[in-house]
């Protein structure tokens, strides 16, 4: 299967869904992330992502792995630790669609790898690859909430399965409790401005001041409300595939320290360039404040006064808030 671990064919009309993204987008819960705004249109219809669509092929990867992060602390979603996954899954996609070709199925494709036009999760969810579940991640009953999708459009009828998968979260109600921020505002809703995934990697300004606490020790994505999920304790260990960056041997100081060419340089080829400098270096003060690391003191300091950035200085001065509230409590 081209290394997917899951495919199946979503219908093309998936109306409803998208009148419920129309209502998330309407309600403001998708913050600053403007890119959204654009797909409303596509996402109703799928032709004009691709012209002459006629199926959507929705692939799962799974990338279950232990949890990790930078040396010496510092989370980070395990999604992000290896390779970057867009580059990972658009190659596997177009080796499987040489193959396609070469069973002379389809004519025009166009692939979807997170970034574009699809709702993803509900395209999965018809296609058979799992539920959506209260947390909104789709959930698999062998991966749980850790796979993956990506689509691939094409130009010609494939057989679609008549129900989506069956299952349902019953009674659990585990990832509303557990989100740090309650970003899960009902079951499948989630407000990203509150989400401390889009905080650590969406948002761009300074994180409000009242949720940097609940950031913990999360300095990119979160994964709380997957790693409370009963439904991925089962799921097998793909580290292997992503392997993990380099980037990871640096620690949270380091984080304060390199400047933007040392960042493009040694965050090459990982998702955590979509934070870019300044996010990281303002997720690390706050994660160092959280932690009350005294040691890093007089690096804040540093930081505070001379970091080019005013997002960066502000997280610094805040984290050494964080360490007077200790020795004065
Ligand atoms: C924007 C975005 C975010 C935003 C907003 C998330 C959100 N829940 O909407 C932020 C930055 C917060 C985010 C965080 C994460 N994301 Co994200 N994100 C996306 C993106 C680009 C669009 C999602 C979107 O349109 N949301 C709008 C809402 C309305 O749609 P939805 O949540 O996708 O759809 C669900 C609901 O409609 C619900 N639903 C279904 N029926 C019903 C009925 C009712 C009544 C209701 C209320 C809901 C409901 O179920 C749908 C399917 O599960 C997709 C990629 C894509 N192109 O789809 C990835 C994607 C959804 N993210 C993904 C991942 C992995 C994550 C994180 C786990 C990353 C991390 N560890 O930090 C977290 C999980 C947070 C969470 N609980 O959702 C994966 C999910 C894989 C999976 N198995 O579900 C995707 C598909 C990327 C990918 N290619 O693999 N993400």
């Amino acid at each position: 299967m081209e290394g997917f671990d899951l495919i199946g064919v979503a219908p093309i009309d998936t109306s409803t869904d998208a009148e419920r993204f129309g209502a998330w987008l309407d309600a403001g819960m998708h913050g600053e992330m403007q890119y959204l705004e654009r797909y409303r249109d596509r996402i109703r219809y799928p032709s004009r992502v691709l012209q002459g669509a006629r199926s959507i092929l929705s692939l799962g990867v799974n990338f279950a792995r232990k949890p990790g992060g930078f040396a010496g602390g510092g989370r980070v979603a395990r999604y992000a630790l290896g390779r970057d996954y867009h580059h990972v899954i658009e190659n596997m996609a177009r080796r499987f669609i040489t193959k396609l070709r070469g069973e002379g199925i389809g004519g025009s494709y166009r692939t979807i790898v997170d970034a574009g036009p699809a709702l993803e999760r509900s395209l999965g969810a018809y296609a058979g690859h799992g539920f959506a579940s209260k947390s909104a991640n789709l959930l698999n009953y062998k991966y749980g909430p850790w796979f993956f999708l990506a689509e691939i459009f094409i130009d010609v009828e494939l057989p679609a399965p008549p129900v989506k998968a069956p299952g349902s979260c019953g009674t659990c109600n585990l990832c509303i409790e557990r989100c740090p921020t309650g970003a899960i505002v009902s079951p499948g809703r989630v407000d990203a401005r509150i989400c401390i995934s889009y905080l650590t990697i969406e948002y761009k300004g300074k994180i409000p001041a009242a949720l940097r606490p609940q950031m913990q020790d999360w300095v990119f994505g979160c994964d709380v409300c997957s790693e409370v999920c009963p439904f991925g304790d089962g799921a097998p260990d793909a580290a292997a595939r992503f392997g993990t960056h380099d980037a990871f041997s640096l620690t949270l100081e380091d984080l304060l320290k390199i400047d933007e060419a040392r960042f493009i340089q040694l965050f090459a080829g990982s998702p955590l360039r979509r934070a870019k400098r300044e996010g990281l270096a303002r997720n690390a003060a706050i994660v160092l404040g959280n932690l009350k690391r005294t040691d890093a003191a007089s690096l804040l300091k540093t930081t505070a006064a001379e970091d080019p950035s005013e997002v960066v200085r502000d997280a610094a001065e805040w984290a050494l808030q964080q360490f007077e509230t200790r020795s004065s409590g």
